[in-house]
């Protein structure tokens, strides 16, 4: 069968011109799904959108005449998604749309344009849904993670009881890699023109339940992982066939300790060198670990502080909700042993007032995060954040493109535009801050050789401080 995976995003892209600059990453999803249909016996074609318009893609898509088309998209890109599936539908009727991705958590039934909608990993159940297109097997109610189709005959979306069940990553191969030119970051450590970047996975799943993310509900606090073996084989498949220097590890939450210990473990004992960054959670790494880390290549960690407070953190389910303290400390390990620190915080929490920007301001200054990345408060379909926030009547904005973590999208008592306005502050005033800037001297007196990069960060953030005023400073995580 002919297959086309598509990841959507050109939503993104043309509003937002520092995606265009900041990072882009390959589409994991579909590679992945992508090997898997090609190992049993499919014909497939990826296509990341990128800032190709959706009538572009249609055209490439129709050319192709596929028996299945398989949409991938977070809430931001669903609009764009529908948009891209009806024109196909309409052009190729014959055609299946499948439906798989993030925004799917909060829909029970197949949207107009849209054949099949699957919730959490895709692999199994595409592979079951070509086999179902080819023979009419399996039954649609046994096919995992299938939670609506749409009925042939009446044209009628029919919901099943969805049993969503993870694929054994054991057994998946590699994913279809797409040329790596395209992918970049920003990001220090992988600003040089030297950099070549891919995207790994070595277990999914993540053992917390923090309220506004997705993950738990596909989940369900599982965390599986790969046989290391083949991970480090797939390294150096990596850097043989497409020469790449760093990895950027896609684990939702790259742990527990006992597995960044053996995987570390294992990537110096194989004897491969290579840079990779990858999500880490405060108050779950000790300092003999992190140096481990950092011996095996680790450049940056990703910390999701999302709050200057206890209660609002323990709001956001957080699990160092009872150690704040606990966040400093864990940036200033990583940077001590020469890891740089990406935080990620919150704004527009349920508890924020003017007055709280002012204590955010002086937190971050205070931990310092070599970058940073504020996003907005987004209550993502599925989430217990959405379910609540429905309840409370917070919700302002019903048109999904809106849902990027870049417009405030729940009532907190602040007007919308004002938030926007303190966000922007927030960050221009931790940028442009005495503390980021002595502390970036302060590690390049130390580390000489992050001097390149470093200064390379800071002109960008000048840039961007400068000339997108109105955008975000930084794009994802
Ligand atoms: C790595 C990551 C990123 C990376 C790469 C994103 C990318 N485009 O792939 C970066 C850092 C760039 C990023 C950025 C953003 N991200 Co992000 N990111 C993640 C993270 C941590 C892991 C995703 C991943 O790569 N997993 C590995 C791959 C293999 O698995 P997967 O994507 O889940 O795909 C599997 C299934 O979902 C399913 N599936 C996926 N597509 C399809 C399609 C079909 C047809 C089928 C059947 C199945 C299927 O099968 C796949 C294989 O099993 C998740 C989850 C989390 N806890 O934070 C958030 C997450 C996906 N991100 C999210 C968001 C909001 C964003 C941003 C909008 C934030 C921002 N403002 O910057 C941007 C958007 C950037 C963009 N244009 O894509 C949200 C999406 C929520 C939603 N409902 O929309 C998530 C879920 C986090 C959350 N808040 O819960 N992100
Ligand atoms: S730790 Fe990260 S991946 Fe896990 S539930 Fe919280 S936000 Fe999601």
């Amino acid at each position: 069968m002919r297959v086309v995976l598509i990841e959507v995003t050109a939503a993104h892209y043309r509003r937002n011109p520092l995606s265009q600059m900041a990072r882009v990453l390959e589409p994991l999803a579909i590679e992945y799904i992508g090997a898997y249909l090609e190992q049993n016996g499919h014909d497939v074609t990826l296509i990341h959108q990128l800032d190709e318009g959706n009538e572009e893609v249609v055209e490439k898509i129709v050319s192709i005449r596929p028996d299945m088309v398989g949409l991938s998209c977070m809430t931001y890109s669903f609009p764009d998604a529908q948009a891209i599936a009806s024109a196909i539908k309409q052009a190729l009727p014959e055609t299946a749309t499948v439906l798989g991705g993030y925004h799917v958590l909060g829909l029970a039934d197949c949207p107009p344009g849209f054949d099949f909608v699957v919730k959490g990993e895709g692999e199994l159940p595409c592979r079951d849904i070509v086999q179902f297109l080819q023979t009419g097997r399996p039954n649609l109610d046994s096919i995992p993670g299938l939670c609506a189709y749409r009925d042939s005959e009446t044209g009628l979306s029919v919901s099943i009881k969805c049993n969503v069940m993870g694929a054994s990553l054991h057994t998946l191969p590699i994913p279809k890699r797409l040329p790596r030119e395209r992918y970049f970051s920003m990001s220090m450590g992988e600003n040089l023109p030297d950099t070549r970047l891919a995207c790994i996975v070595i277990g999914r799943g993540c053992a917390f339940h923090c309220d506004f993310c997705c993950t738990p509900q596909v989940f369900h606090g599982r965390h599986g992982y790969r046989d290391f073996d083949k991970v480090i084989a797939e390294i150096r498949f990596l850097q043989s066939q497409h020469g790449v220097n760093t990895l950027n590890i896609r684990d939702e939450t790259f742990g527990p300790e006992s597995v960044i210990r053996s995987f570390c473990q294992k990537l110096l004992k194989s004897g491969v060198r290579i840079k990779w960054r990858a999500f880490a959670v405060v108050g779950t790494v000790k300092p003999e670990t992190v140096a481990l880390m950092a011996e095996s290549g680790c450049h940056m960690l990703f910390y999701g502080i999302e709050a200057s407070d206890p209660d609002t953190l323990r709001l956001r389910r957080k699990s160092f909700a009872g150690h704040i303290e606990q966040i400093a400390k864990d940036v200033a390990l990583a940077q001590s042993h020469g890891i740089f620190v990406r935080g990620g915080f919150i704004v527009g929490h349920e508890t924020d007032t003017e007055a709280t920007f002012v204590r955010h301001l002086e937190f971050l200054k205070e931990v310092h995060p070599d970058e940073l990345y504020v996003s907005f408060l987004t209550p993502f379909p599925g989430t217990p954040l959405f379910t609540r926030a429905e309840k409370e009547g917070r919700i302002l904005e019903r048109d999904w493109s809106k849902y990027d973590c870049e417009h405030p999208i729940l009532n907190v008592g602040i007007p919308a535009d004002e938030l926007v306005l303190l966000r922007q502050e927030l960050y221009r005033k931790y940028y442009t801050s005495r503390e980021w800037r002595t502390h970036l001297e302060l590690r390049i007196a130390k580390r000489p050789e992050e001097e390149t990069t470093i200064r390379r960060y800071t002109k960008f953030i000048d840039e961007r401080l400068n000339i997108f005023n109105s955008f975000a400073v930084a794009n994802g995580s």
